[in-house]
């Protein structure tokens, strides 16, 4: 920010200000797709039963994408599930396990493949070809495991218990922050932060805009 040390504040811009000048920059959009819900541990066998959620723009081609549990006791990947398909109209694409005859018994599935992930501490992560798209790690990692997750963990859950975004469209890339137990899982659903009304939006940034004018007099009078 060349214009705070060369304008005419002389140096360091008040905090007051720099405030404003940073409320004025949008938010940058969320880089989907995103895992949303994460079901490892059902209340005894898990077989059938396990689930993951991943939220993306309606209509993407998931060729290319691929699921990995990675074990949180050495880093090692456990297993890898190349998806199939496109993210559906609601934006949810649910991949449940293959209960042993390629059904599962998780109900609404788009695809069924087998995997059991393990119980933490571990890590799930979506990839893209080479690059990770976004991961969760989640339980207690002690010094010497590898927690392959984003941020701090997210806690690991009960058996009967899933991990889920607290809202599919939302992501500061800590999983400790952006991932909640849900007792009751939701295959399939996912709450999404509601972006605010284009009038509402305009109206937001008048007022920012306003605020900002007047700061700038304030700021400039120093
Ligand atoms: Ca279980
Ligand atoms: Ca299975
Ligand atoms: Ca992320
Ligand atoms: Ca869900």
């Amino acid at each position: 920010m060349q214009f705070i040390a060369n304008g005419r504040f002389g140096g360091a811009l008040p905090n007051f200000c720099l405030g404003l000048v940073l409320a004025l920059v949008p938010l940058p959009a969320v880089a989907l797709p995103l895992l949303s819900e994460v079901f490892y541990d059902a209340a005894g066998s898990d077989n059938g039963l396990g689930f993951v959620e991943i939220y993306g723009e309606p209509g993407l081609s998931l060729a290319g994408f691929t699921i990995e549990g990675v074990n949180g006791a050495n880093g090692v990947v456990t297993v890898t599930l190349a998806l199939v398909g496109t993210i559906p109209e609601d934006g949810i694409f649910l991949l449940a396990d293959d209960a042993g005859d390629g059904s599962s018994l998780v109900a609404g599935a788009d695809l069924v493949l087998n995997f059991d992930f393990q119980n933490g501490p571990d890590g799930i992560a979506l990839r893209n070809n080479s690059a990770v798209v976004d991961a969760i790690g989640y339980g207690v990692f002690g010094p010497s495991e590898v927690f392959a997750g984003e941020g701090a963990p997210a806690p690991d859950v009960p058996a009967g218990s899933s991990l889920a975004r607290r809202f599919a469209n939302v992501d500061t890339d800590d999983n400790a922050a952006d991932w909640v137990a849900l007792t009751t899982p939701t295959p399939g659903f996912a709450p999404l932060q509601s972006v605010p009304e284009p009038a509402a939006g305009a109206l937001l940034a008048l007022g920012l805009v306003a605020i900002a004018s007047r700061a700038r007099r304030k700021c400039a009078v120093r």
